[in-house]
């Protein structure tokens, strides 16, 4: 009995010490043996890249364009209305570029992210064919996966950069640009404990995984 209730007594000093280290440690019974593992796993914590929600970034970024025809500025890509129609005055939701040759537009973010997929909706009545996408820092540029009448995308973009850039060779003409991707995160997204309580000896921890991952964030 005696041995019993220092086993008892050694599990809550146990936890008693784990719970500076763990918000949720939790006593696992009162038959506590000498090799017994105790297993804890805070699976709260853990999110995988298969799990991440992205969100439209694209209003995060400060849009930039080779030049501007009329009331086409390049933040009108990015005001968060497909609006096709052109108009000339502060309606206006396209933007519009007016320089030969390649023509550019570009997002630039505060700090990398994630980026998965890009969709770009035309002017009213224009092709989307033609566009390209370029992540900055990256030699290739990518082409749209779908291209639609009304909006075409850039699937399984999937790199990570601070800007991106879509090139077209005419004048750029587009109602909006959405950028669905995910902030890069270095904390701590998953932890495993494993801790042994062998009788009278304190062997803690006998394994300590850490993973970190992506998260995506709320906007
Ligand atoms: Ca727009």
């Amino acid at each position: 009995m005696k041995s019993s209730m220092d086993n008892l007594s050694m599990t809550k000093l146990v936890c008693l010490i784990l719970l500076l280290a763990i918000s949720d440690c939790e006593m696992i019974g009162t038959n506590v043996t000498e090799q017994e593992t105790i297993k804890k796993r805070n699976n709260a914590l853990s999110l995988s890249a298969a799990n991440v929600q992205y969100t439209n970034i694209a209003h995060l970024g400060t849009a930039e364009q080779i030049s501007t025809h009329n009331w086409g500025d390049a933040y009108r890509c990015i005001d968060g209305k497909a609006d096709g129609a052109w108009k000339n005055d502060d309606t206006n939701s396209i933007c519009h570029t007016i320089s030969g040759g390649l023509n550019w537009w570009r997002l630039t973010f505060l700090q990398s992210y994630y980026i998965h997929k890009v969709v770009i909706y035309p002017r009213s009545s224009l092709s989307l064919s033609g566009y390209t996408l370029k992540v900055i820092g990256y030699e290739t540029n990518l082409d749209p996966t779908e291209i639609f009448s009304t909006y075409a995308e850039f699937n399984n973009v999937d790199r990570t950069g601070k800007a991106l850039e879509l090139q077209f060779t005419g004048y750029i003409q587009l109602s909006e640009v959405e950028v669905y991707g995910a902030a890069l995160q270095t904390g701590v997204t998953k932890v495993d404990y494993y801790f042994q309580i062998p009788n009278n000896s304190l062997l803690i921890p006998s394994q300590i995984n850490v993973h970190t991952s992506f998260t995506a964030s709320a906007y």
